[in-house]
Parts: C-alpha cells; sequence; structure tokens
C-alpha cells in the first residue's frame, strides 16, 4: 500500500547515497563516476522494461515524441513518483528536455563537497538509455542541470539517436 511503498522509496534512497558515497571513495575524477552510474542504470534499464511494459499496459509508440511522453508521465510517475515536464524540442524533434522539480533520488543527503562536476542521479540516464535500447530505440541522455550542483532547475536532456526497425515509426525530421 501507499504507506509501504513510501517506505521502500525511503530506503531506495539511503541505499542510492551509500551507493553514491562508496563511488566517491573507489574513484577520483568525477567523469568517472558518472560514467560508472550511467552503467549501473543501463543494466538495470534492460531489466526494467519487461516489468514496465507488463505493469504499464501501454500501446506501442510511433514517434519519438510518444515515447518521451510515456517517459514522463507514465514512467517516472511509477518508478520516482514524479512527472517531470517535457519541454525546449530542437527544431527537428530529436531533442528535449525533461524538467524535474524535484530530484527523486535525493532525499536530505548533502551533495559530496569537492564533486563540482559529479551528477548525483546520474543513474536515471542510464536506466533509460538502456530501457529503450530494449524496444529498438538508441538515445543519448545526459544531465544538462542539477540543482544539486547549485543550477536553478534539474533537467535531463534526451536525444534520438537510431530506431533499430521493428514497428512502423516517424522518425524525427
Ligand atoms: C514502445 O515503443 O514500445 C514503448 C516505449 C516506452 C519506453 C519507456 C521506457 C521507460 C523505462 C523505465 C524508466 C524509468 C525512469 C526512471
Amino acid at each position: 500500500g501507499e504507506r509501504s511503498s513510501h517506505r521502500s522509496t525511503e530506503l531506495f534512497i539511503l541505499a542510492y547515497g551509500t551507493l553514491v558515497a562508496q563511488l566517491c571513495k573507489d574513484f577520483e575524477k568525477d567523469e568517472d563516476i558518472n560514467k560508472e552510474l550511467d552503467t549501473m542504470g543501463y543494466n538495470i534499464g534492460v531489466r526494467l522494461i519487461d516489468d514496465f511494459l507488463a505493469r504499464s499496459n501501454i500501446e506501442r509508440c510511433h514517434s519519438f515524441h510518444e515515447t518521451v511522453q510515456v517517459i514522463a508521465k507514465v514512467a517516472f510517475k511509477m518508478y520516482l513518483g514524479v512527472t517531470p515536464s517535457v519541454s525546449f524540442w530542437n527544431f527537428i524533434g530529436d531533442e528535449c528536455s525533461l524538467f524535474l522539480e524535484t530530484n527523486p533520488l535525493v532525499g536530505s543527503v548533502e551533495m559530496p563537497v569537492k564533486h563540482t562536476s559529479l551528477f548525483y542521479s546520474n543513474l536515471i540516464c542510464g536506466i533509460l538509455r538502456g530501457a529503450l535500447e530494449m524496444v529498438c530505440l538508441e538515445v543519448d541522455v545526459w544531465f544538462a542541470q542539477d540543482s544539486l550542483k547549485g543550477d536553478k532547475v534539474t533537467e535531463i536532456r534526451i536525444k534520438f539517436i537510431r530506431r533499430h526497425a521493428e514497428i512502423p515509426f516517424n522518425h524525427p525530421s
């Protein structure tokens, strides 16, 4: 129910904080920590997609635009309890931003000092990349801004690279 799912979210946030703290000890460069979080996320994403498709009951998407809406409105809501707003589409429509009002993996943790290039929630980028790869969609995902680093907002940028044809899909541009 509501209460137990709330509790497991708290536990997950704590566990995630511990993971990042450990990576800060294991790696010297923030870039390497970001990369490690992305790789871990990727491995989660390739497994999570089955769970997502089974639980969400969504129709297959036929455009990148549609896919991004599903990610924001259904997937983020389901797994992170937040709904990012989608905006800043580029002209040809193959790139846009997900704006998060709150950074969902962050509890009350303080950003580790001396980690000015660390994207604390970079796991999310890898999850999206891995999950989408399993539905034949190749994307780039990265944090463009992070409120934890002192930016005004938290912005995840997602870029369509290619679709490995399988079902009809309207390509951007
Ligand atoms: C399709 O075209 O088959 C549907 C594509 C929807 C893919 C959505 C993938 C989201 C996976 C979970 C993301 C978790 C967010 C933290």
